[in-house]
């Protein structure tokens, strides 16, 4: 692995922002691949980071910090992440469920989609299913894609999944489900169209679904 990769995973660890985008640029104009940039080096340090806080070794402000330096990270590597593909047609509603404050996946997902072409409208966090609801009617969306970062709020999925079939919406929209917690099983239990693991098979699964 090159040393820099060890280095942004270190700075995002220790929460250093400025020394996360220097760390970041220097890799960028090493040539190295972003997406080893940002699994190798950042993803890898915020999992890190959970299993340091699953130990008790680190508390929230711990994880606070790592999170603002990973996202000072992306906004450097968001151009070299997004593919300069053919526009595609397909709007999308997306947004982090209910309860759920976690917004670096959903994030990466919104610079995928709309990098490939995709319009997106992107609620946030903390989203309920009513507020998907209107934005599906509002903005006449192809898909809504769901993201849930806790086990706690992953019921929350369903709830949206409900809320659409009685706002009489269920059949005009595909809902597609991700987040570390989710899995393909639990899509087809809620009965969501699709999930996707990672950001980056994000733009594959909802070509898929719009064809
Ligand atoms: Co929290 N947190 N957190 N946290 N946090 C986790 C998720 C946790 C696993 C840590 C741990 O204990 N190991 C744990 C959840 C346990 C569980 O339910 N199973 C946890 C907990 C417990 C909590 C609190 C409850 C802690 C507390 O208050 N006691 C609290 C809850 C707050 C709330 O949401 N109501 C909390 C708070 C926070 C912070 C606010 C401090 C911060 C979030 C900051 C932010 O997002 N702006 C935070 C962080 C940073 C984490 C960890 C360390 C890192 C998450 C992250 O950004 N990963 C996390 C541990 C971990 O994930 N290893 C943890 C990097 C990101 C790129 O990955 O988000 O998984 P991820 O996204 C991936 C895929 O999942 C996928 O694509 C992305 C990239 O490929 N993906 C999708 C995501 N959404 C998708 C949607 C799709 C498709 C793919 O289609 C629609």
């Amino acid at each position: 692995m090159d040393p820099l990769l060890k280095e942004i995973f270190d700075a995002i660890l220790t929460g250093d922002a400025d020394l996360t985008r220097e760390k970041v640029q220097a890799s960028l104009d090493k040539k190295l691949v972003a997406s080893q940039i940002l699994n190798k080096g950042m993803t890898a340090a915020m999992d890190e980071v959970g299993d340091r806080f699953e130990r008790g070794e680190y508390f929230l402000p711990e994880m606070v910090i790592a999170a603002r330096a990973m996202q000072h990270g992306l906004i450097l590597l968001k151009p070299h992440l997004q593919q300069s593909n053919i526009a595609s047609k397909g709007k999308i509603v997306i947004g982090t469920v209910k309860g759920d404050l976690h917004d670096i996946g959903k994030n990466l997902v919104v610079m995928m989609l709309e990098g490939a072409g995709f319009e997106l409208f992107d609620l946030g966090t903390d989203v309920s299913p009513d507020e998907f609801v209107i934005a599906v009617q509002e903005r006449k969306a192809d898909i809504v894609a769901l993201s849930a970062l806790l086990t706690t709020t992953m019921p929350n999925m369903k709830n949206v999944v409900n809320a659409l079939e009685k706002a009489g919406q269920r059949a005009n929209v595909k809902v597609i489900v991700g987040g570390a917690p989710v899995s393909q099983s639990y899509a087809k239990e809620i009965g969501a169209e699709a999930y996707s693991p990672a950001a980056s098979g994000a733009v594959k699964v909802v070509k898929s679904l719009l064809t």
